[in-house]
């Protein structure tokens, strides 16, 4: 091993365009104890190790600068969330509390919902109901800390964005919860706000006409793509397993290419559980493509790895080599790159293959 400190201490001021890292400090104050599955409470896949795993795997291999984000007014959560969706996710773990002080002891989970028929207009005062307008699953327990450790996030997202639009080549945004999950006024999925979509809308804002998001995550971005579905100069690609069998069951088709201005602006591919590496990239080759003729200028990365063989709760059969080829696949389209931290569930693999991806992207 040699002289690692050494190494460490000489090597990094030389490395040219090193990735910088946003990482959450306060990603741990959202710690979910249970989800619903098949009408039981079992505990949360997404857990705080994840992301520690992936600081701790990045420090280990010394990539680049790892910092806080900045602060960030709330016009730029505003720029994709609805102010009454944030008001709710602000002041949701007090009401949940003044419900009933034994409240403070579990998280807050929905359990109805306004499917086809209801109104989604009136905001009711109920708390239960209010939980169900805002959320689609019961897989996402809202907590004491998650705004705050939301918020944090997405001023991960939007750090990152910054750097780009400065003039950096990539930044990632190292952050939980997820985000591509969440709608400009729903969570689910884990998600609560859509970290990937503030990074995109950031850089529109910032002068650049043409934003792409590529999502590579095992699960359909819904989020991202019902905020952009109607835009033309936001490009939505994911890659990700068939919502017939997989979720978010209900969004994530091939036939889904955009509305209005925004028709031809949303790329699905969704391919069957068991899907390996290489029939896998040859869709990340027809995204690519459709992003290239797109004309993109920068691109935002929705980074899971929950395409990984070994993950717990998905269907895809990447190996953690393979992310290595997709990280230097990504580095090899030259736009400027915002990578954002999404899904990945098997703990103890999660930062080897996301840093993969880091680190061939150079
Ligand atoms: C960001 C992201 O990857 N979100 C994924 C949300 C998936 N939620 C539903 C998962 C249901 C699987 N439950 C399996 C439990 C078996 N122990
Ligand atoms: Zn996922």
């Amino acid at each position: 091993m040699g002289s690692p400190m050494r190494a460490c201490k000489l090597a990094q001021p030389f490395i040219p365009h090193a990735m910088i890292t946003f990482y959450n400090p306060h990603h741990a104050l959202h710690q979910g104890q249970f989800e619903m599955f098949r009408g039981a409470l079992v505990p949360c896949h997404e857990v705080p190790a994840r992301a520690d795993h992936v600081l701790a795997e990045l420090q280990r291999r010394h990539l680049g600068p790892v910092r806080n984000p900045q602060p960030f007014a709330a016009a730029a959560l505003e720029s994709i969330h609805s102010p009454r969706y944030l008001k709710f996710l602000e002041t949701a773990w007090s009401q949940w509390v003044a419900l009933d002080p034994a409240n403070a002891a579990h998280d807050a989970l929905p359990s109805v919902w306004p499917t086809r028929g209801f109104r989604t207009d009136v905001e009711p005062d109920n708390f239960a109901a209010r939980m169900g307008l805002y959320s689609f699953d019961a897989g996402s327990p809202l907590t004491s800390g998650t705004w705050v450790a939301a918020r944090a996030g997405a001023e991960c997202a939007l750090s990152a964005a910054d750097q780009i639009a400065q003039g950096a080549r990539a930044a990632f945004a190292l952050s939980r919860p997820p985000g591509h999950h969440a709608g400009a006024d729903f969570f689910g999925g884990y998600c609560f706000l859509n970290n990937a979509a503030l990074a995109a809308q950031y850089l529109r804002n910032s002068g650049l006409e043409r934003v792409a998001i590529l999502d590579v995550d095992y699960h359909h971005g819904n989020g991202t793509q019902a905020i952009f579905y109607d835009r033309p100069d936001v490009f939505f690609a994911s890659l990700h397993g068939d919502p017939r069998t997989e979720y978010p069951f209900f969004l994530g088709h091939a036939d889904e290419t955009g509305l209005g201005a925004g028709e031809g602006a949303n790329l699905n591919l969704p391919m069957p559980r068991g899907t390996a590496y290489p029939e896998w990239s040859d869709a990340l080759e027809v995204a690519l493509a459709a992003i290239g003729r797109f004309g993109a200028q920068a691109l935002v990365i929705s980074l899971g790895v929950d395409t990984f063989a070994g993950d717990p709760i998905s269907g895809f059969a990447l190996q953690s080599d393979d992310y290595l080829r997709l990280g230097e696949r990504l580095a090899a389209v030259g736009l400027p790159t915002v990578l954002v931290f999404e899904g990945g569930y098997a703990v103890d693999a999660v930062g080897v293959n996301a840093v993969n991806v880091l680190q061939a992207f150079g």
